[in-house]
């Protein structure tokens, strides 16, 4: 399929909506908060609206039969604790059929959809985006429409820095480290984030492989015999494949240019590129994934015959290199004052090593089931449930765990499984326990702290496939529900109306940070992508100027604010996850 000309259509679609000059009821829609994706029709189903009176009645239209189905009341409000803007929430659930729907009230009305794939097209789109990212090949128009480009940064010259040499390596040694994705918003390759996104993508679709067999994303891969998830991980694995030292089994941190480039197209970087410094936590990383890939065996068995067998070697290999060098984090201030040239690019530092042990330990045993394995996977085992990010691995280990039956009979681990099972479900209902007071209907997003630097994935999408898991262990839909409920907020039941994902909705990010989308020339933005959000830390704030201290609205549409609005590859893999799997969970094929 070729979304391209769909994306485009949608767009303009959207642009006419939002510009449209129809005072009144236009304006106050934007106070009716709702999903501008769609509803599934078993699903709850709610809108938000803001400075409404409690008495207010709401009635839904079916737009084809002009019938109104439904009509009520909201069934709670609620106060921002920031900008004490009163909140009322809305509850259609009983309607299910699918359909489109104008919702009205005395704030205005909205269309809405309920449709029986209804995160279906964004959960693709949100997989494709790594297409876009890909390195060191053209873009071609045939699967890319308008956003097609020249290959940049072959990376078949890449040299050894001065911080990475070794005997057999020394400095200025060329290698060549080719393809993987771009990180973010910047041209660089960096091992630990790539792990991350890899093995998130990897495990859901170990919960559901039928959903991505059928997935067809129009990448070069379509025809092969693979799914086009997987022939899209192998694209980075290929690369991260290539950064492992053959010699000891470390792995560099990142492959990098000594400074961000400008914001120019791929094909007109001319700087040099370096592989980086070995560290402890991109070597632990890697060991995790490649053990992970080892095992997941199969899939690799139609197109990239004797990958897994790859893997697992250097899975070992690398293992065995991080618990000799276990004091060798990334300190790239400490770097910069020994070694030449100084580098500047994102640091991905991280001085806490227990969860990346723990989860490489634990993808380690449950490919070889040695001992050695699990007195490491016991030994460094999270004390408390926390959502998983590049820096904090832990709960990638977890998922493992939860998802895997534990060897009867062995006593140590069914204990790590029960108790690890146990924090888990505690956090998870210490977090629904906030949804009936919520503005938004969430778990997530309910104190300041939970605007962060890239919350809505770390934050919001994270907790909603934290959800599903629980639903998955427990079967229970008071957690699936609530996986629900938090891409509802990221797709529009949220203070700004916004659905974060670029291309899609009806008031999407138009300016994302990143340097493909800025350079060429297209106005609008590649499609697929989640931004990072609102930002109450500000932490970009010397280069840009924030307009309000409100929490969750602490987000601009501008291009240079990377704090708010860059996209990544690990906040897009929470995105595929969430989006996947849910669609595969209440998605039904048409
Ligand atoms: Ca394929
Ligand atoms: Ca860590
Ligand atoms: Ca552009």
């Amino acid at each position: 399929m070729n979304n391209t000309l769909l994306f485009s259509c949608c767009c303009m679609t959207a642009m006419a909506f939002a510009g449209c000059k129809n005072a009144g009821t236009e304006q106050q829609s934007e106070l009716i908060r709702y999903n501008q994706i769609g509803y599934y029709p078993s699903q709850e189903k709610v809108i938000v609206v803001e400075g409404a009176s409690p008495d207010d009645e709401y009635t839904i239209t079916d737009i084809q039969t002009k019938e109104e189905i439904w009509r009520g009341k909201a069934s709670r409000t609620a106060t921002s604790p920031w900008s004490g803007k009163e909140r009322a929430v809305v509850d259609f659930t009983s309607v299910s059929k699918p359909g489109k729907y104008t919702i009205s009230s005395p704030s205005g009305k909205v269309e809405i959809e309920i449709k029986d794939n209804a995160l279906k097209q964004l959960a693709d789109a949100s997989a494709k985006a790594y297409y876009y990212q890909r390195t060191g090949v053209a873009i071609e128009e045939q699967y890319a429409g308008v956003w097609h480009r020249p290959a940049g940064h072959p990376d078949t010259k890449v040299y050894i820095h001065e911080s990475a040499a070794s005997k057999s390596r020394p400095a200025g040694t060329e290698i060549s480290s080719p393809y993987g994705w771009y990180d973010a918003g910047d041209y660089n390759k960096y091992i630990v984030n790539s792990a991350y996104s890899v093995s998130m993508m990897l495990q859901v679709y170990a919960q559901c492989p039928e959903y991505f067999a059928k997935q067809n994303l129009n990448i070069p891969e379509s025809k092969n015999a693979t799914p086009d998830l997987i022939d899209e991980l192998y694209f980075n694995l290929k690369w991260m494949m290539t950064m492992q030292d053959p010699e000891d089994g470390g792995v560099y941190h990142k492959l990098t240019t000594p400074n961000f480039e400008a914001f120019i197209m791929p094909s007109e970087c001319k700087q040099k590129r370096y592989v980086v410094a070995k560290s402890v936590t991109a070597t632990l990383d890697f060991a995790a994934l490649m053990a992970q890939v080892a095992r997941n065996s199969d899939i690799w068995e139609k197109d990239y015959k004797g990958f897994a067998e790859q893997a697992r070697k250097a899975a070992e290999k690398a293992y065995k290199w991080a618990l000799a060098n276990q004091s060798q984090t990334y300190r790239q201030d400490e770097l910069n004052k020994k070694f030449k040239p100084e580098v500047n690019t994102g640091t991905y530092g991280d001085e806490h090593i227990d969860d990346e042990r723990f989860w490489a330990a634990t993808e380690m045993f449950l490919l070889t089931c040695k001992d050695e394995y699990k007195k490491d996977m016991i030994k460094f085992a999270p004390k408390q449930f926390t959502l998983p990010t590049w820096g904090n691995v832990a709960s990638l280990g977890v998922y493992e765990l939860l998802t895997h039956t534990p060897s009867e009979g062995c006593k140590d681990e069914v204990q790590l499984f029960e108790n690890q099972k146990a924090q888990f479900i505690k956090y998870l209902d210490s977090q629904l326990e906030k949804v009936p007071t919520s503005c938004f209907n969430t778990s997530f997003g309910n104190s300041d702290k939970d605007f962060f630097w890239g919350c809505l994935s770390e934050g919001f999408a994270n907790e909603g496939i934290a959800m599903m898991f629980g639903y998955k262990c427990t079967g229970d839909a008071k957690y699936s529900t609530n996986a629900v409920r938090n891409a509802d907020y990221i797709f529009g039941i949220n203070p700004l109306s916004y659905c974060y994902v670029t291309g899609f909705g009806t008031k999407s990010p138009m300016h994302p940070h990143m340097r493909l989308s800025a350079a060429d020339g297209i106005d609008d933005p590649i499609p697929g992508f989640l931004v990072g959000g609102p930002n109450a830390g500000k932490n970009d704030k010397e280069y840009v100027k924030y307009t309000t201290d409100i929490a969750d609205e602490c987000y601009q549409d501008v291009e240079g604010s990377y704090a708010q609005n860059e996209i990544a590859i690990n906040w897009n893999s929470t995105l595929v996850a969430l989006t996947s799997w849910i669609d595969a969970t209440f998605g039904k094929e048409k």
